[in-house]
């Protein structure tokens, strides 16, 4: 990082030799309230920001055309900060609504080094912040730094109070320390499900638990199983089965000596309501249409986002990114004359990023549920209902699930190129910001200008497998739609066909969104053909799919399929979704599904938490990956009836409430302990309480030995794989909420709901 140093003339004249007031015990500035004009002037700015002094603030204007929140800065010199002592950083800021502002404590000199950060997007009225931080290292030269650039018009900024006190006592370490040693599923058990908990136990001897209803009896007890050490998730463990109880109720608890287990149900019907709210995130998530506080509940209601209207630019018209950051990103001057609208569709995550490949996957596994559901519950399942959900939609005589994936089949039939241009019939990989946008902040508030990103094969070939299970899904309910998304994926795999290398570089996540990067196509084409086989029955396309390596080859990486790596999904649809598909060859694929479930279960065997995800390093979003082995195992129920399987995916699933390293559930709003700290630009309770809270029925991406945020690095360095996880807003490496996470929670509670 490089900038200038220079005072703005006002500033300089003010930076006299002034006496610091007398501050409060512990305060580092010496005068955090701006009363004194003489002290302001120990502020410094870069010539870009022309800043005044006036009673109780430092108030200016800072310049547009800015790219790196660090071109613009605001700061303050000639503190020091000591490794292990605590500090809080409180400030009172107010400007442009959404100007973008990072405060930062940090090392006055390469690397820069950031011990306390505030980011944060300002609002018209004045807002009060505050951030505790231990320093991890001792900086005998620090600053507080207020990095305000990163916006193409010029905005206002006022800075009316700054502090930094040392001396703070610890504050109570926040949700991810469990209370108790004893890690249960917090949220229900089935009745005649399996039920094992977790006991953190360095003692290799055995010991006795008992569990105790709501009322205090004594229901049952036993001893538990030591097991050792467990690498993933770097303790000593013992397990405890009480499957023999079978009573339904609530508040069980489980005790082993002074300790006691958070309470938890045994119930049968309690994903009912998950399937519910698990759906009902991706109302919430919607982009281009208003959100209603009837359907979304209280809070969430907010104008339709990046629909056009200032100062958000909006996605009804959005041409590409220009030819000089194609140069730097693709390597070639690639751009595109025209714009499209492609207004739309669900924000990704936390981030208001539109991406095609991780929206195909998700409405693909939408589209899934409700599939599922139609062959496998005998036409019973709530889930093939209209009013299933809050959204408003409910009533139109169309099942639910099915209008909420229109919303994003929509949206990414709108990516598609148009005929006459070159490369007509692809879809552009994704649509987002030219920057990263800086919240909290309210979609419809986002000024960044949007730009569509080049074409991509697995893009292309994502919208054609997503848009031909729609029409399939959608053909009993409205023919010229499914005809039309039909026709779309037709054209889209033509289309892949005939450019069946324009890869997503990693290149491409530089500014403003994620990359998707992936240049393996394969696995896109057969999903594209095989769904396309399913949908139509056409000989050509069961063709195409054979012809694929992944036919024969193995679909299922052990750490689960996901965007980049669609084989399992297709495997699975063809394997369990009705065709004409010859006996043989539908034996094969189920036969396949059946091994890989079985390779599951026994890495779930192995595993003293339960979970069938049993990788050396836990990847990206790792609570999604163990839901995708989850319904890899549960497909395999659906075609060979065998309970094991079901038993296996309802003990895998203690894991996700609750019964892990960390003793969280990762489903907000459900268990006693839950995540509810998710990065969200909007979702942002946790960081302004002016903001939503995370909604209930939101997976966190969970952990991620990739520690990536500078937060998870700073909390989490040297964690065993189950526990490199913070639930803070930070963290966006192991705590965001996505799509393509709620996508498989949505399948898996729906199905565990059904299952009997
Ligand atoms: O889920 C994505 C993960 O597989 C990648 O490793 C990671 C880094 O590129 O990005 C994840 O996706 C994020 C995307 O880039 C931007 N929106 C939020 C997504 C979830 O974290």
């Amino acid at each position: 990082m490089t900038y200038s140093r220079a005072m703005t003339g006002l500033l300089a004249l003010l930076a006299s030799h002034a006496i610091s007031a007398p501050a409060a015990a512990g305060e580092l500035l010496p005068d955090p309230a701006f009363a004194q004009p003489a002290l302001a002037g120990e502020w410094w700015a870069t010539p870009n920001i022309k800043f005044e002094y006036q009673p109780g603030a430092l108030c200016g204007v800072v310049a547009g055309d800015t790219a790196q929140p660090w071109d613009a800065i605001l700061g303050f010199n000639g503190l020091a900060l000591q490794k292990g002592e605590r500090y809080r950083l409180s400030i009172t800021v107010s400007g442009d609504p959404g100007g973008p502002m990072r405060a930062l404590a940090q090392k006055a000199a390469e690397p820069w080094t950031a011990e306390g950060e505030i980011a944060r997007s300002v609002n018209a009225g004045k807002q009060t912040l505050s951030e505790d931080f231990t320093a991890a290292e001792t900086h005998a030269e620090a600053q507080l730094v207020f990095q305000l650039g990163g916006s193409d018009t010029p905005w206002r900024f006022c800075l009316h109070a700054a502090s930094l006190q040392s001396g703070q006592e610890a504050a109570v370490e926040s949700a991810t320390s469990a209370s108790s040693a004893i890690r249960v599923n917090q949220f229900a058990y089935f009745p005649n499900g399996p039920k094992h908990a977790t006991l953190v136990r360095k003692d290799p001897s055995r010991v006795e638990w008992r569990l105790l209803s709501a009322s205090g009896e004594q229901v049952a007890s036993g001893f538990s199983k030591p097991q050792g050490y467990n690498p993933s998730s770097g303790l000593d463990v013992h397990t405890i089965d009480f499957s023999g109880v079978r009573a339904p109720g609530d508040g069980y608890r489980l005790v082993v000596g002074e300790e006691a287990s958070p309470p938890f149900s045994i119930s049968a019907s309690a994903y009912d309501a998950l399937r519910v709210d698990a759906l009902g995130y991706f109302y919430k998530v919607r982009s281009g249409i208003e959100i209603k506080d009837a359907l979304a509940g209280k809070g969430y209601g907010r104008p339709a986002g990046h629909a056009g209207k200032a100062p958000n630019r909006g996605d009804t018209s959005v041409g590409c990114v220009d030819t000089r950051t194609a140069r730097k990103v693709y390597g070639e001057a690639w751009s595109c004359g025209y714009k499209l609208n492609v207004a739309g569709g669900w924000y990704d995550a936390g981030d208001f990023g539109k991406y095609v490949v991780n929206g195909g996957i998700a409405v693909a596994q939408l589209l899934g549920t409700y599939e599922r559901a139609l062959h496998h519950t005998r036409g019973a399942s709530p889930a093939l209902a209209d009013g299933l959900a809050l959204i408003p939609e409910a009533g139109n005589g169309i099942p639910d699930i099915l209008d909420e994936a229109r919303w994003e089949l929509d949206f990414l039939m709108s990516m598609m190129v148009p005929e006459g241009e070159a490369l007509a019939g692809m879809a552009h990989h994704k649509v987002h910001g030219n920057r990263w946008t800086v919240g909290p902040i309210l979609p419809h508030r986002d000024r960044e200008l949007r730009v569509l990103h080049r074409p991509s094969t697995a893009a292309t070939l994502n919208l054609a497998a997503a848009a031909a299970q729609g029409a399939r899904l959608l053909a009993r309910y409205d023919r010229a739609y499914s005809e039309k998304l039909l026709a779309t994926a037709v054209r889209a795999y033509r289309a892949a066909e005939a450019n069946p290398a324009l890869h997503a570089p990693y290149t491409d996540g530089s500014f403003g969104g994620g990359d998707y990067q992936d240049d393996d196509v394969t696995d896109e084409f057969y999903w594209a053909a095989s769904e396309l086989y399913l949908t139509t029955g056409d000989k050509a396309w069961l063709d195409r799919a054979k012809a694929s390596p992944y036919w024969p080859g193995a679909a299922f990486p052990p750490n689960g399929f996901d965007w980049r790596s669609v084989a399992g999904l297709a495997r699975l649809q063809l394997a369990s979704v009705p065709s004409k598909l010859p006996k043989r060859d539908l034996k094969a694929v189920q036969l396949s599904v059946r091994d890989a479930a079985e390779a599951y279960l026994a890495d779930q065997r192995q595993e003293p938490f339960g979970l069938m995800y049993r990788p050396e390093r836990f990847g990206w979003g790792s609570n999604h990956s163990v839901i995708q082995n989850m319904i890899v195992v549960a497909t395999a129920y659906d075609i060979t009836g065998d309970k094991r399987f079901l038993q296996a995916v309802r003990e895998s699933m203690d894991y996700i409430f609750g019964r892990n390293a960390l003793g969280i559930s990762y489903v907000t709003g459900y268990g006693t302990t839950y995540a509810q700290r998710q990065y969200s630009n909007m979702f942002a309770a946790s960081t302004d309480p002016s903001y939503p809270a995370v909604p209930k029925g939101a997976l966190a991406g969970g952990p991620n030995s990739g520690l990536a945020d500078d937060y998870a690095i700073r909390k989490l360095e040297g964690c065993a794989p189950q526990a490199c996880y913070v639930d803070d807003a930070r963290s966006y490496s192991t705590n965001e909420i996505a799509i393509n996470w709620n996508a498989p929670l949505t399948w898996i509670a729906s199905f565990l709901a059904d299952a009997r």
